[in-house]
């Protein structure tokens, strides 16, 4: 990085803030998440010219045409467009099980914290969560949680995976490590959904295939309105015959949409044009956590930073959370405070080098302030 970005504070010089940061609110630099990036122009066209018809009656050539190319990139038989990413694992799970079944997943997974409950109140599941490594589980971790057949237990029947596992840091699970779980898994009978929320930068960060990553998955959703830079719109994907009845749980929840081919076609450009730039995302990332790691009060743990996120620590005794947060907001920096000074910064589309580094002086500036 730009050794002038960020020059090391001890405690007496006062950080050059070179007016960014103080009034010149102008561009608001927003990291609150890759879920915040706008169409691309070429979205813009693409929805302009994409020819429509009512997708619920198999009509809409556009659906079509995205979910093949999905379940093409994936290496899967069958693909369907989804409203979001929380309704792709919620209509997966609910193909996959029936009430009462169990599903083993990471204790920090997105689809047993983050959507609402909807793997019990609406798939009727019974989660058995497990703390795996840097969010991801491992053999072992399967094997901890099968229990003998008794009258006692339920069914397990499932188990989920997420690359890349974002509450871990947006960290990466390995073709060798997906193998090696989906064949415990399947050795038990347990099938294995993977949560490809950001799928894609996991590709690009580990310099492979995506299918090396979801070939040994049963099914996989993953997102389009995220780093790809679509305004809405997920898909799962998986065999002809369980993407069948995923149409149908689809319906069931409400998300049979109608000319969505509207929405397919940014879709369409976020899978051709959009997947190799990730990797900028990823620099930026990088850049933004060493910068931090840098500052009095922050902890980084370096190793988790493996894609388009930074996690970082901020020191109670220095500063609350949501103080930092807000007083970041008001100096034109957003970013996310979740709990106990636990922070989440998320590089994409939308954000430069040169914000991060403004980004970084504007942190720097209001450690500074509020130092004791
Ligand atoms: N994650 C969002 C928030 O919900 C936290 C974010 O900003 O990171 N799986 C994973 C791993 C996700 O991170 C998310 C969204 C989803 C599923 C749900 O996708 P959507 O928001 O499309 O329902």
């Amino acid at each position: 990085m730009d050794s002038g970005a960020l020059a090391p504070l001890d405690g007496t010089e006062v950080p050059d803030s070179k007016g960014e940061d103080k009034g010149d609110m102008s561009e608001t630099i927003d990291l609150r998440s890759d879920t915040v990036t706008k169409p691309t122009p070429e979205m813009y066209r693409a929805m302009a010219e994409a020819e429509l018809g009512d997708d619920v009656l198999g009509d809409d050539p556009t659906v079509k045409r995205l979910e093949e190319l999905a379940a093409e990139k994936v290496g899967k038989e069958a693909a369907l467009f989804v409203p979001s990413g929380t309704m792709g694992n919620l209509v997966a799970l609910m193909t996959h099980l029936r009430p009462s079944e169990e599903v083993i997943v990471e204790e920090q997974a997105h689809l047993y914290l983050y959507e609402a409950n909807g793997l019990t109140a609406i798939a009727g599941a019974m989660p058995r969560p497990v703390r795996g490594v840097r969010g991801h589980l491992r053999p072992e971790h399967i094997l901890s949680k099968l229990r003998p057949d008794n009258v006692h237990f339920g069914r397990p029947r499932l188990v989920c995976l997420e690359n890349t596992a974002n509450l871990a840091g947006g960290t990466c699970l390995s073709p060798e490590d997906t193998q090696a779980v989906c064949a415990t898994a399947h050795a038990h009978g347990l099938a294995v959904h993977l949560d490809g929320a950001r799928i894609f930068n996991a590709a690009v960060a580990l310099g492979v295939d995506v299918r090396e990553l979801t070939g040994p998955v049963d099914s996989v959703m993953f997102c389009l309105s995220k780093g790809l830079c679509a305004p809405v719109g997920s898909l799962l994907a998986g065999p002809a015959d369980f993407l069948a009845e995923a149409r149908r749980n689809r319906k069931r929840v409400g998300g049979g949409m109608r000319q969505a081919g509207i929405l397919a076609a940014c879709g369409i450009v976020a899978l051709t044009r959009m997947v190799d730039r990730l990797a900028e995302d990823h620099e930026n990332a990088r850049l933004l956590a060493e910068g931090l790691a840098e500052l009095p009060g922050i902890r980084v743990d370096l190793d988790t930073v493996e894609t388009n996120m930074v996690w970082f620590h901020l020191d109670p005794a220095r500063m609350d959370g949501e103080a930092f947060q807000q007083a970041c907001a008001q100096r034109g920096l957003l970013l996310l405070h979740r709990q106990g000074g636990r922070c989440r910064a998320v590089t994409h589309h939308g954000v430069t080098r040169a914000d991060i580094e403004r980004a970084l002086r504007i942190i720097q500036r209001l450690l500074w302030e509020s130092s004791p």
